[in-house]
């Protein structure tokens, strides 16, 4: 089975209820797709857990993205860092990488090596078959009329884009990502999977008080988790 979640922002508690619940075989995977740090405090716990495991494949968010770039500048000794990042540095700070940044520093410096390579090699999108059904997995894409030209997206597309949910942007494969709380996407859709016009939506808010929402494509069972 396929299972995909998003948006966890350092939920590391409900993190581990999806990983007991799914208790995944060995030919099941989870994806998880990207914003695994920030917001939370259990980013860094969930890398290290992530890590571990076989079965689970991490993409990349913007959260991830920025946290790579900050942590490698400052949290290691390296203060060659100019003005422009330093602003940068204090918008992450305030937009949730202040509890990645705290939870990183107190590494040792092999596990700090090894977070920073984590994050250094997370893919921005991946796709998948299943049972002929194909599938398109990413943190966020950007409008159709560029995305169907994949070839000239840029890796912003896939961390910052804004996706027209409203427009099935391909007949023969499935768009899904995270990024967007549901909330925004459909009012009556707050803490739960939004699916139409060939996307799913699945970033349920986990961090902002609701359930953690997991879908499983082989069967679109939707699992949530306090
Ligand atoms: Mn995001």
């Amino acid at each position: 089975m396929i299972y995909v979640a998003s948006d966890i922002h350092g939920c590391y508690d409900k993190y581990l209820r999806l990983i007991e619940r799914l208790a995944l075989k060995e030919d099941d995977t989870l994806y998880i797709l990207g914003d695994i740090v920030d917001r939370g405090d259990g980013g860094i716990e969930i890398i290290k857990d992530v890590m571990k495991r076989k079965n689970v494949v991490c993409l990349r968010g913007n959260h991830d993205a920025l946290a790579l770039i900050f942590l490698k500048r400052f949290a290691l000794q390296d203060h060659s860092a100019e003005e422009r990042l330093k602003e940068g540095f204090k918008l992450w700070l305030e937009d949730g990488g202040e509890q990645t940044f705290s939870a990183f520093s107190k590494l040792d410096d092999n596990e700090k090596q090894s977070v920073l390579s984590f994050l250094d090699y997370l893919p921005f999108y991946e796709k998948i078959s299943i049972n002929g059904q194909r599938f398109f997995l990413a943190h966020t894409v950007c409008e159709k009329a560029k995305l169907i030209d994949i070839e000239n997206c840029e890796a912003r597309d896939f961390l910052f884009g804004e996706p027209e949910y409203e427009k099935c942007y391909f007949d023969d494969m499935i768009i899904v990502t995270g990024h967007t709380p549901t909330g925004f996407i459909d009012p009556d859709y707050v803490g739960q999977i939004w699916k139409g016009n060939n996307h799913i939506a699945i970033d349920s808010g986990a961090v902002f008080g609701n359930p953690l929402g997991c879908i499983c494509l082989d069967t679109m069972e939707e699992i949530y988790v306090d």
